[in-house]
């Protein structure tokens, strides 16, 4: 694991991943891409992760992509920007996304670029209050890519989305989190903690129901009311004939704390 761009950490039904290369402050090559996407993948397939935390090492959660990275989409030689979106960043987000397990981000430090939407593709991003959320783009003549033009005006609204992917001025965590770009803002000694508590607790969480619950959210950005009323029939139909919700309900009446596996079946 000496050279390894993403660590990975599996402890009690929790995966951590980290983000490694801090003296670039954790900015993307193909390479972490890979390392990055292979441990989501594997984590996804692994039964007994039943929560994903994702972070980065050092003072940076990330920077985006490499600037420097030689033949990758930012070389004067590369003509083709969005190749770069089609082989990583679009695959890595649509990843995330349909993970059917809670995805957690701790937004260390800043987030800029890529990286930032990233962090916002996530199920629930904390951040430190330090952090900052930084749409780089325009500040070299780019948009906001890896899914920011879709999760910006669906978290913060048109306005606020036009803002930061215009202006590209650092957003602090506590702005961030006023304006519902992110779930939760805390003090930067305190987010490893929470952030551990958090994961813990979805990892006894009801795993196979969250992930029906975020594909029906997922869906409802498509979804008219009534396409969404069925799709929550036929989800809450699988979701109460699991294990789980007989559990949950049997505890509920015996007056105890439930035991879930998160399994289907
Ligand atoms: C970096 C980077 C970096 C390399 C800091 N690369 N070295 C996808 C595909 C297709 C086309 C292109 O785009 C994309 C998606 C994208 O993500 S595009 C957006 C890319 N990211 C950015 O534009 C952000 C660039 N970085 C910054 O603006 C600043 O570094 C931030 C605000 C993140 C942090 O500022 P500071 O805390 O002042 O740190 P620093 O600037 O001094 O950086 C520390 C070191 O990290 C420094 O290296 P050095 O050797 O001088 O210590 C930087 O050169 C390096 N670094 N970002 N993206």
């Amino acid at each position: 694991m000496g050279n390894a761009t993403v660590l990975i950490a599996r402890e009690a039904g929790v995966t951590r991943l980290t983000l490694n290369r801090p003296d670039k402050l954790n900015a993307f090559t193909l390479g972490m891409h890979a390392e990055l996407r292979a441990a989501f993948e594997a984590a996804g397939a692994d039964p007994d992760c039943r929560a994903i935390v994702l972070t980065g090492a050092g003072r940076a959660f990330s920077a985006g992509q490499d600037l420097a990275e030689a033949g990758g989409p930012t070389d004067p030689s590369e003509r083709d920007s969005g190749s770069r979106l089609e082989k990583a960043y679009n695959p890595l987000v649509r990843l995330i996304a349909s993970l059917e397990k809670p995805v957690i981000c701790a937004v260390n430090g800043v987030a800029a670029g890529a990286a930032a939407n990233i962090a916002l593709a996530c199920d629930l991003v904390y951040a430190a209050r330090s952090a900052t959320f930084l749409q780089a783009f325009a500040r070299i003549g780019l948009i906001p890519d890896a899914g920011g033009t879709w999760v910006l005006p669906r978290l913060v609204g048109a306005a606020r989305a036009r803002g930061l992917a215009m202006l590209a001025e650092p957003l602090s965590a506590e702005q961030a989190e006023a304006c519902g770009l992110i779930w939760k803002c805390v003090d930067d000694d305190k987010l490893e903690a929470e952030v551990a508590a958090v994961a813990r607790k979805l990892a006894a969480a009801p795993t196979y129901a969250l992930g029906l619950a975020k594909r029906a959210l997922a869906a409802s950005s498509t979804s008219t009311l009534g396409q969404q009323l069925d799709l929550e029939r036929d989800l809450q139909r699988i979701a109460g004939a699991s294990p789980d919700a007989k559990e949950g309900v049997a505890a509920f009446l015996e007056k105890r704390a439930p035991r879930f596996t998160g399994r289907k079946a």
